[in-house]
């Protein structure tokens, strides 16, 4: 029979299922190999040509390690919770958990189709309750948590509290808020219950607190950094401003030091890697405290203890500025000292007469986003507060100046300003007529003379002469004797924001008693989300689980049938029978549950833990991890902190989650272009010009739906019946036929460009689309997609099955021995396939393939000895031809997934012939084919008799002929 694919594929894909032939097992003997793919949002348009192509990557390198013995764990999954679900809520009133599971439904027939090995006994949607209760259990830990810089790790909020207990915050070395309050012991357990809380809130790895947000009024949520671009959101693009809001947030920034280090450990692309460093962007330098001058006749004897602020008043706030200076070598060069507007030592330091200058200022910056203040470079502005602070090295009195060029959120939002040494502090001192000192023995500061590479240091009592290194650590030093600056390593990251004022994500397993946070039990999670009316803010503001009615934690209360009567964590219930508490009312964000979802796959359906330790001591990590690199520092950056965070605290065995990682390019989409001719008085008509024609007529283009272009030539009827009013369309043709434009854009449905999958699959096949996705490029790189090509590939299978076939299509294979000429083949293919997969190179298989099954073509080989070996070895990539042929070639249905992946033998790649390059007087002439193991005397008898040698040398007898063995044969005449 011809190749039928249809048949074939459908036959099948059941058969996988029905067999659950992909299965992985938790126990067994063979080694473990973890493939994993980056789960995609269940959106609903579905899937197009570009999804797959990591998917298939990742299928092929799995099915591949099972032919090499492995215990392959390649799973699939949903990330489910999200806001175009809740979007749409909004606009239909359809409940978000419809369109979601409508979305996936049409995922997995798309999915199916393509003939994915994945093991679907083991799928995860983080949106499912038995999913998110185990995001909500993560939260728990992280909330009972701290991060205890001795130790270098997590540690239990109770071990905490057991410190300060016995000793007070004495002795403890926390990553922590700021503002901590230090105690004794006693003074501790004299605190109220809501002070002790509130205390501990500032240790939590989960804590809330006031911050600056990236606030979306219409989308009506906070966003993350980086789903903000240009001030706008990422998704619908709408405006975001800088507010300030209690929030929950995730302490990342404990780990900093640990996520970079982490980075050195894994097989990442280095691009990637190095996104990561620069957004957790450490800097090694000192904080430096610059002594409030207090007004000038209270020298520092005499002000001492006595706070005056410069206004006049009793000062009560700090008595100095921080700076974070990553060169504290050029202390004496400082001029003045710049905060940012935003700074909580404005209002206090402004005096009466700088007031309406300082207000102006800060109005102006705050229409300005925090990514236009980094990178405009050029403006200078900025206000005079009227305050001055003291060089704490040399006394010199210094102006403090609020610019928007200082950042209030980066180390202490305060700049000790060197016009001699920085740029921009140069310009800034330029423009308002500021000093300018120098600072080291070369003269033309106007160059940026910098003595990091070069010069001595002039203008200082102790540094003078000395360079860079030893210069830095003697300021250090002596800031270190004053008590007014220390050594300190920064880092750019800020902790994570982690709420959402939305509807669709997990509920914060919190309620609120006082005031404060407190954990439900974890007896009762999940947390379910409740119904609400409409996925909208309330009318006071509220998110939109404000809306949910008789939605109260009621925490000795059971929650399901047969629950145990318990009382909540902490707080004490004494006639509390009836006691219910308000839920925490935001969702957490999409990042949760996709933090932590691989851990699922190993164990997902169970219901006592997040995963059992059996289960991650087997799977431990993923080996091969594929995805877009969209997620560099999102995704990528949570997944390793609540990673490490897990293993912190036991439950989880290694430091990295993902050991390797591929970043599979984009698809771009090729678009296709009609011309619309315009008429004198600049209207379109209905009247569209050939693309070769163009130049000679006034025109506008227009995209034109790519499926109704085949080749670049047009469809006219397809195109009519594309749009009503293309009904009467009119041509301009050349060469009777109406070619289209071209131009390679992003694939979207606004642009016509988006190719998909099911039209190709119902054309050539699944097996035809992997192969032909693989052969587009390399993995990595990004490709336009282009169906020109697909027909080629088509070709090449149905070449294939036909080796397998008589001229009538009859199944015909030989058990005859294989020639030489057959193994060799077989063995190039064989040593050629893994190693292209061995280092992802899966478009250059793709082109051997078709060479070996042209060799074996004009071979007319059917060898089953042969054959069979090439099913296996092209079974990774077009799988289902490949089961039925081998069912064919005899053996039991579905076995090819556990068969082993032939071994290659170097014998059959042994060249046994040398083609010799034959030379007249050292000009090549010709090629003549010898076997390797003759020897001189025999080789020069054998060219010399060579026909083509003869009419060369025409009737002459050679004056010599040199034979160099296996190289070069020279004929002198
Ligand atoms: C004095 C100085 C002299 C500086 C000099 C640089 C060059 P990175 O490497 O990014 O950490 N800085 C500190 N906090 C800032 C803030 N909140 N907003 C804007 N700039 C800030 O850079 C640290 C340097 O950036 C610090 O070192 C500080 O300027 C500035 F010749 O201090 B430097």
């Amino acid at each position: 029979m011809d190749y039928q694919f249809k048949d074939i594929e459908q036959k099948w894909q059941q058969f996988w299922a029905d067999h659950k032939t992909f299965r992985a097992e938790n126990t067994t003997s063979k080694p473990k190999y973890y493939v994993l793919d980056m789960f995609p949002y269940p959106s609903g348009a579905g899937l197009h040509v570009g999804h797959p192509l990591g998917y298939i990557a990742s299928d092929i390198f799995a099915r591949y390690k099972r032919l090499k013995g492995f215990n392959v764990l390649h799973p699939m999954g949903y990330d489910s919770f999200g806001l175009p679900a809740e979007q749409y809520a909004i606009q239909t009133g359809q409940h978000p958990l419809l369109t979601t599971e409508a979305n996936i439904a049409t995922y997995r027939r798309q999915l199916d189709q393509i003939g994915f090995s994945f093991d679907w006994d083991r799928e995860v949607r983080t949106s499912s309750p038995d999913y998110y209760k185990w995001t909500q259990w993560i939260f728990i830990q992280l909330f009972n948590s701290w991060y205890n810089k001795d130790a270098d790790k997590a540690e239990s909020i109770a071990k905490l509290v057991e410190h300060f207990e016995s000793k007070g915050s004495a002795g403890i070395n926390a990553v922590c808020d700021e503002e901590i309050l230090s105690f004794t012991a006693t003074e501790w357990k004299d605190m109220t219950e809501q002070q002790q809380q509130a205390e501990l809130l500032k240790y939590r790895l989960t804590y809330l607190r006031e911050s600056t947000v990236n606030w979306c009024a219409a989308l009506g949520t906070v966003l993350a950094n980086d789903e903000v671009k240009d001030g706008f959101s990422e998704r619908g693009g709408y405006p975001v401003e800088q507010k300030k809001m209690m929030q929950w947030s995730m302490r990342i920034t404990a780990y900093a030091q640990r996520l970079l280090e982490g980075l050195d450990t894994i097989d990442w692309p280095e691009p990637l890697k190095e996104m990561q460093r620069n957004w957790i962007g450490k800097s090694v330098g000192a904080s430096v405290r610059f002594p409030l001058s207090l007004s000038p006749t209270l020298s520092e004897g005499e002000g001492a203890g006595k706070k005056v602020s410069p206004i006049g008043g009793d000062l009560e706030g700090a008595s100095y500025i921080e700076v974070f200076t990553t060169r504290v070598d050029t202390i004496f060069g400082v001029s003045f000292l710049v905060i940012a507007p935003e700074h909580e030592l404005v209002a206090e330091l402004t005096t009466p007469a700088q007031k309406a200058d300082i207000d102006a200022y800060i109005a102006q910056t705050k229409k300005k986003s925090e990514l236009d203040r980094m990178a405009d470079t050029k403006t200078v502005s900025g206000a005079f507060t009227g305050s001055y602070v003291t060089n704490p090295l040399n006394g010199d009195k210094i102006p403090v100046w609020i610019a928007d060029y200082v950042l209030a959120g980066y180390g202490t939002g305060a700049v000790m300003a060197v016009p001699s040494g920085d740029q921009r502090d140069y310009l800034f001192a330029k423009h308002f007529n500021l000093p300018i000192i120098p600072i080291i023995d070369i003269q033309n500061i106007e160059v940026e003379a910098d003595p990091t590479k070069e010069g001595k240091y002039i203008n200082s009592d102790f540094m003078n002469g000395l360079g860079y290194k030893e210069g830095t650590a003697a300021v250090v030093a002596k800031l270190e004797e004053l008590g007014l600056g220390k050594a300190k390593v920064n880092f750019r990251m800020r902790d994570a924001i982690f709420g959402r004022q939305r509807y669709w994500g997990e509920p914060v397993p919190v309620y609120f008693k006082g005031g404060l946070p407190y954990l439900i039990d974890e007896q009762h999670l999940p947390l379910l989300l409740p119904e609400i009316d409409k996925y909208l803010p309330t009318e006071s503001g509220e998110p939109p689980l404000g809306r949910a009615t008789d939605w109260k934690y009621k925490p000795n209360q059971p929650h399901k049938e047969g629950e145990a009567k318990v009382s909540p964590t902490g707080g004490d219930l004494e006639g509390a029978k009836g006691a219910s508490y308000e839920y925490e009312l935001s969702t957490m964000p999409g990042w949760a549950g996709s933090s932590w979802y691989w851990y699922r796959y190993m164990d997902a359906h169970n219901d006592q833990e997040f995963a059992s330790r059996e289960a991650i001591e087997y799977w431990r990590d993923v080996d091969l991890y594929i995805g877009g690199s969209e997620h560099a520092t999102g995704h990528l950056l949570y997944s390793r902190f609540w990673n490490k965070f897990l293993k912190d605290i036991g439950k989880v065995v290694e430091e990295e989650p993902f050991k390797k990682l591929i970043n599979q390019g984009m698809i771009q989409g090729r678009s296709n272009f009609v011309y619309r001719l315009i008429d004198e008085e600049g209207r379109g008509t209905n009247t569209f010009v050939s693309h070769g024609l163009i130049k000679d007529h006034k025109i506008s283009p227009l995209h034109v739906d790519v499926n109704i272009v085949d080749n670049e030539v047009l469809n006219l009827n397809k195109f009519k019946a594309w749009r009503e009013d293309f009904a009467d369309a009119e041509f301009v043709l050349e060469n009777g036929k109406y070619i289209c434009g071209v131009e390679v854009e992003k694939m979207s449905k606004s642009k016509f460009n988006v190719v998909n999958p099911d039209d190709l699959i119902a054309r050539y096949g699944a097996d035809t689309l992997r192969m032909y996705e693989m052969f587009l490029g390399p993995l990595e790189q990004s490709k336009p997609w282009n169906t020109n090509g697909i027909e080629g590939v088509f070709k090449f299978l149905r070449k294939f099955w036909r080796l397998f076939h008589d001229a009538e299509w009859n199944f015909n294979v030989s058990n005859e021995a294989p020639t030489k000429a057959e193994l060799k083949s077989l063995h190039k293919i064989i040593r050629k396939v893994e190693e292209d997969i061995e280092r992802f190179s899966f478009n250059t298989s793709v082109s051997s393939f078709m060479i070996a099954v042209n060799e074996l073509t004009d071979l007319k080989c059917n060898k089953r000895a042969i054959l069979h070996d090439l099913v296996i070895v092209l079974a990774p990539y077009a799988p289902h031809i490949c089961e039925e042929l081998w069912v064919l070639l005899g053996n039991p249905a579905g076995s090819i997934s556990t068969a082993a992946y032939p071994k290659f033998n170097p014998a059959y790649l042994v060249e046994d012939e040398f083609s010799y390059p034959v030379s007249f007087n050292g000009k090549m002439k010709t090629n003549v084919s010898l076997s390797l193991t003759m020897e001189a005397a025999d080789i020069e008898a054998a060219i010399l008799a060579n026909t083509d040698v003869q009419k060369y040398l025409d009737g002459k007898t050679p004056k010599k002929v040199i034979v160099v063995k296996g190289r070069i044969v020279n004929i002198v005449i």
